[in-house]
């Protein structure tokens, strides 16, 4: 039964899939049927549905018969919603882009089938991964991986272990390797072996945002969700543009300039993050109250660590640690302040005694704690009064009542992400403090 289903969407896919060819031939379709203004190839309604018309059989030709995307474009409401010159006419490149567009996000969907075995339209952690290892040829940044892959092929097997070494380093760190092969990380893990790291990564950002009960993601959701947007972006070429692969969670700079960090603050290479690691973050300064109250929230595990005494004697104590998957949450968070689920990963945090809303007297606390480190690293924090931010963070949220701000009331103002920053990150509150004196 499973295989049929499999086959019937392995044929559909074949049949809707967009190729290059396909591609070029629908454009050269679009411009025979469309009258050229100036240097713009124009499509009117007649030309584009109108009886008579060639436009819309020409172009379904180019699919097979089980693809449904022809009756899903050609439609007047899809006319209607591009936008028109004064003869009331839409741009043929407008509706060749938005085409590509349906194609893609079709052949997401087929895609996204194959890898539901019981086909009740939700996926589970390990299908979303192994969904994302199938796509890696179709994303031009990611070719180091599969270049890496067959280099190793060739070579027999897996030709760096970075991790690997002789004496006693090489022992602590075949140690750390087991570790975190048993959490499902490879450490410093070689090009070819990423693979599972990234995919692991990206998995985590979907599920972030439309996991349901941490274990499925609804396909419906995937399909419309900006993360999947962000995604796409990497079948884009990117001419070498490597501050644009930066900022995308799933390209291969990005992954690995995380992974980077999180072994970096694991000093002692166990696969957890001490409170002491956390301070460290290279992208924020974090106040201690906050990183106290991310382990409460956020990361209850705890673990433990050694300390080298003034004698060279070993002391041993517990302390919280987080986890590869909860350092990347609060990655994810802290770049998606402005969508309410990173908002109230934070807020959960600010909301020192978890009764669902902020006092006056919270905002202070939080904020003296801001003041310290500026004082501590400046000797001028001083000069901040913390009843001055209060009321700033206060009037800038307005929130319905006055003496509480709610989760709501910070998504709703618009500020949410600033008013977070002020609150836990000594580098965002020096920022903010400084456009204000720029601005002067
Ligand atoms: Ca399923
Ligand atoms: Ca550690």
């Amino acid at each position: 039964m499973r295989l049929v289903r499999e086959q019937r969407i392995q044929r559909i896919l074949k049949s809707s899939t967009l190729s290059r060819e396909r591609e070029s031939q629908l454009w050269e379709v679009l411009k025979r049927q469309a009258t050229i203004e100036g240097d713009i190839p124009m499509l009117n309604y007649e030309r584009f549905l109108g009886e008579g018309s060639q436009c819309a059989k020409e172009c379904a030709a180019l699919w097979g018969e089980d693809c449904s995307l022809p009756e899903l474009i050609f439609r007047p409401s899809i006319f209607a919603r591009l936008p028109k010159d004064s003869k009331g006419r839409i741009s043929a490149l407008d509706f060749f882009e938005f085409t590509r567009r349906r194609s893609l996000l079709l052949e997401m969907k087929l895609k996204l089938e194959l890898f539901d075995a019981d086909g009740d339209g939700m996926l589970t952690r390990d299908e979303l991964e192994r969904w994302l290892v199938s796509l890696i040829p179709d994303l031009p940044p990611m070719a180091p991986i599969l270049a890496s892959q067959e280099k190793d092929m060739n070579s027999g097997g897996a030709s760096e272990l970075t991790g690997t070494g002789t004496g006693s380093d090489g022992e602590k760190k075949k140690s750390h390797l087991n570790l975190l092969q048993t959490a499902g990380i490879a450490a410093n893990p070689p090009l070819s072996s990423f693979c599972s790291t990234w995919s692991k990564m990206a998995t985590r950002k979907f599920m972030f945002f439309h996991g349901v009960r941490g274990k499925y993601a609804p396909i419906k959701k995937l399909l419309s969700s900006h993360v999947m947007v962000e995604l796409l972006q990497l079948r884009e070429p990117t001419e070498g543009n490597t501050g644009r692969l930066l900022e995308n969670w799933f390209s291969l700079e990005k992954s690995r300039w995380l992974y980077g960090i999180f072994t970096s603050l694991d000093s002692d290479g166990d696969g957890f993050i001490t409170p002491e690691g956390l301070s460290q973050l290279p992208f924020c300064r974090l106040t201690p109250l906050f990183i106290r109250r991310f382990f409460e929230v956020h990361s209850k595990k705890h673990v433990l660590v050694h300390i080298d005494g003034e004698r060279s004697t070993t002391a041993t104590s517990i302390q919280p640690g987080a986890t590869f998957e909860d350092f990347i949450d609060l990655v994810i968070s802290w770049e998606s302040r402005f969508h309410r689920l990173g908002l109230g990963y934070f807020f959960k945090c600010m909301d020192i005694h978890d009764r669902g809303y902020l006092t006056q007297v919270e905002v202070y606390q939080l904020f003296r704690e801001v003041k310290l480190m500026v004082s501590e690293a400046w000797s001028d924090g001083a000069e901040y009064k913390e009843e001055d931010v209060k009321d700033e963070i206060f009037d800038m949220v307005q929130p319905r009542d006055s003496l509480r701000m709610t989760l709501d009331d910070l998504h709703k103002c618009g500020a949410g992400p600033l008013v977070v920053g002020l609150l836990i990150d000594m580098n965002s509150f020096l920022a903010y403090d400084q456009r204000e004196f720029q601005m002067q």
